[in-house]
């Protein structure tokens, strides 16, 4: 039988050895540009991570070139990068595209919003996919979450802010929906790429700049120029992304887009673990090692304004668009349950033993 099947063993054994070598040789090579600049801890260091780890899970038949912001001199422009085929794939923040596609908006992180955890619950298990895939699929992109880096910092001031007027005209580098609630206090919001913000803050472009939390921040020296360190209420888990062109990964063979998605959670999920790791040990440093820094929290009537300015704009933005108002109103839903889960279990728990 067989021998039937094959007529000759010998043969057989040689079409074998043909079949196996043709698909040994097939591989395939993919271009990633990144907002980051080259050697930023945590973001471009998870890239470059997933990248081997995509080359080793794949036996070196999927490649990934990693070009940083320094190479494609694009660091906000990975939208369109990716969207038009000169790169397969990006890496960046949804937020930093508002101005192209308003709704990208929403799928960072929203102020007085949703923290990583409850973010990752909503995007992957309560709608917040499909409603992204809404976003980007008209513009033949597929997302998928790249990366929390917690609960942010807000931000690096010269001066105390002690009212709202100590706001006004403040230019202050915050990108996202946050720079929209700003604005509508009274505040000048810029967004600027991670590699310019040191020379904005020192040549005075800027009066104060939000980046990160200790994991990053400490390392870029803002405290040299302004030592007031806030508490956050703009970005509770900002979630990065990657990005890929539709058409490139729907060209590529079904075992390596399982890779490439297993690759991506695995990448998105050590960003949030190595954040808090450098964050833990950053602060202690902050506290230990430099005590020029000033760490506060913005005043109640702040926070009040900021709320009321929020609230606002979310209305706003609900009334003039139908998925706006889908997306505001799904994260909102959610967002209430899983604070109300939230605030019994993690937050219940530290009260409740934080003294003992
Ligand atoms: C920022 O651009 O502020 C981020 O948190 C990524």
């Amino acid at each position: 039988m067989k021998l039937k099947g094959c007529l000759l063993l010998v043969s057989c054994a040689a079409l074998f050895s043909q079949s196996t070598t043709v698909l040994a040789e097939e591989t395939y090579k993919l271009r990633l540009a990144e907002t980051w600049p080259t050697g930023m801890p945590l973001l471009d260091s998870t890239v470059q991570t997933f990248a081997d780890d995509v080359e080793k899970m794949s036996n070196g038949r999927l490649t990934i070139r990693v070009d940083s912001a320094n190479k494609h001199k694009a660091p906000l422009g990975v939208f369109d990068l990716v969207k038009s085929g000169q790169y397969d794939m990006g890496h960046t923040a949804s937020y930093y595209y508002k101005g192209k596609v308003p709704n990208t908006l929403y799928f960072t992180t929203m102020p007085f919003g949703m923290t990583a955890m409850e973010q990752h619950a909503w995007y992957y298990y309560g709608g917040g996919k499909e409603l992204m895939d809404k976003v980007y699929q008209p513009h033949n992109l597929l997302t998928f979450p790249g990366g929390n880096t917690g609960v942010q910092m807000g931000g690096w001031f010269r001066e105390e802010i002690k009212s709202v007027d100590d706001l006004q005209n403040l230019k202050m580098r915050i990108p996202g929906f946050a720079g929209e609630v700003l604005a509508r206090v009274g505040a000048t919001p810029v967004n600027i790429p991670p590699a310019e913000l040191y020379t904005s803050l020192e040549r005075n472009t800027i009066d104060a700049l939000e980046w990160v939390g200790p994991s990053l921040d400490l390392r870029m020296g803002f405290h040299k120029i302004a030592p007031y360190y806030y508490t956050g209420w703009h970005e509770p888990g900002s979630e990065n992304m990657f990005l890929f062109n539709e058409e490139k990964f729907n060209s590529l063979p079904e075992d390596l887009q399982t890779i490439l998605v297993s690759a991506m959670k695995n990448a998105s999920f050590n960003m949030y673990i190595e954040a808090t790791s450098m964050s833990t040990v950053n602060w202690a440093s902050m506290l230990q090692d430099f005590p020029d820094i000033q760490v506060r929290s913005f005043p109640p009537e702040v926070l009040k304004a900021l709320k009321k300015a929020n609230d606002e704009l979310l209305e706003e933005h609900a009334a003039n668009d139908p998925l706006a108002k889908e997306i505001i109103e799904s994260q909102r839903d959610f967002a209430s349950k899983a604070r109300a889960y939230t605030l019994i279990s993690d937050y219940g728990y530290l009260e409740t033993t934080k003294d003992l």
